[in-house]
């Protein structure tokens, strides 16, 4: 693609003019059309200085997660190759259910603001402009549909890790979709499914982190938080995006080779439910109890006051001392 070709001249130039002959002949159009690309890009928000006679220099790169921005640290095979950014939209994971039988296996769909953001059970997900990584995958794997529930595991471990490797700092997962930082939430995973009785369709994985959001509606203050406002510094969304998706595609092709017993020893480690007192609003009902491991299945195994051990396939988890319970 020639406007991802003539982006990437212009970045390993960064900061020096580079001659409109030479991006013409280096990217065989005229140098019409590369004038009308850079008046394109400029409007994206990158600036570049344009002098008659050295040419075009980039200056600066706008805090956007387009594909030409993300994709240098992306070292996937499948997932993110084909990308969809949006500046608005209501929530990707609309989008994506949309697109879901029409796109390859891997298909990310990522916006700036979501202006209804979507959190499970109807509940909703504030998704401020610029300041996030909003974010729907589409996968379409060959397991069972009761198996789908581990994918939402498999995220969260894909965003604690990246977390972590982008950031150094330890997050933790509340068991099954949000993850958790100095007691409050960072991410929440929204995983959703079409499928068949015995055959998936695909499999929506939504994400949504608060990166650099420094401001929440009064009613999540003291409940959500951003890596901007934990660690005190401006995060750059673009390597975590990338980063997100790295240990995704690792972590999702690892489970289905060798299944959840692989990453089952991560899920433990980084849980903030496992050894707490609980409430679980679950399918069999409200159950309370402490949490005591995740089985080889992914489910939540709590301990009830009469001794009783369940094991939870999905539910709504409370964790005593944790978030307003
Ligand atoms: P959840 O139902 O576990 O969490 C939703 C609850 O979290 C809300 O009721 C509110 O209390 C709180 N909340 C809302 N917004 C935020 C926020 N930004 N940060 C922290 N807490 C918040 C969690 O559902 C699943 C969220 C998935 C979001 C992604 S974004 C990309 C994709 N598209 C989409 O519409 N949803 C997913």
């Amino acid at each position: 693609m020639l406007r991802s070709k003539l982006l990437k001249l212009l970045k390993e130039n960064k900061g020096e003019y580079i001659s409109g002959q030479k991006l013409s002949d280096q990217l065989n159009v005229s140098r019409t059309a590369i004038w009308k690309h850079i008046n394109e890009l400029k409007n994206e928000g990158y600036q570049i200085e344009a002098h008659h006679k050295l040419g075009y220099m980039l200056v600066s790169e706008p805090d956007l997660l387009i594909y030409e921005e993300v994709s240098p640290y992306l070292t996937t095979n499948f997932i993110g190759k084909n990308y969809i950014h949006k500046l608005v939209i209501d929530s990707t994971n609309n989008f994506a259910k949309e697109m879901a039988s029409k796109v390859p296996d891997g298909t990310v769909i990522i916006a700036e603001e979501q202006i209804a953001g979507r959190g499970r059970l109807g509940r909703s997900w504030i998704s401020q402009k610029g300041c996030g990584i909003w974010m729907s995958i589409i996968l379409k794997p060959n397991i069972q549909p009761q198996e789908a529930l581990n994918l939402t595991q498999v995220a969260a471990i894909s965003v604690v890790k990246a977390i972590e490797e982008v950031f150094h700092v330890e997050s933790k997962i509340k068991w099954p979709n949000d993850i958790i930082l100095n007691n409050k939430k960072v991410c929440g995973i929204l995983t959703e499914m079409s499928s068949e009785i015995d055959k998936i369709n695909y499999v929506i994985i939504g994400i949504g982190v608060n990166v650099n959001c420094d401001n929440f509606p009064e009613e999540l203050k003291g409940k959500a938080t951003s890596l901007y406002l934990e660690t005190n510094s401006k995060v750059d969304r673009k390597k975590l995006t990338a980063s997100i998706l790295n240990n995704l595609e690792f972590y999702y092709n690892a489970y289905l080779q060798k299944g959840f017993e692989y990453i089952r020893p991560i899920c433990i480690e980084k849980s903030i439910t496992i050894g707490r007192q609980i409430k679980v609003i679950a399918n069999e009902g409200e159950i309370e109890g402490k949490a005591v491991t995740i089985d080889n299945n992914g489910s939540l195994v709590v301990e009830t006051k009469e001794g009783k051990r369940l094991s939870i396939m999905s539910g709504d988890v409370s964790v005593r001392g944790l978030l307003d319970y």
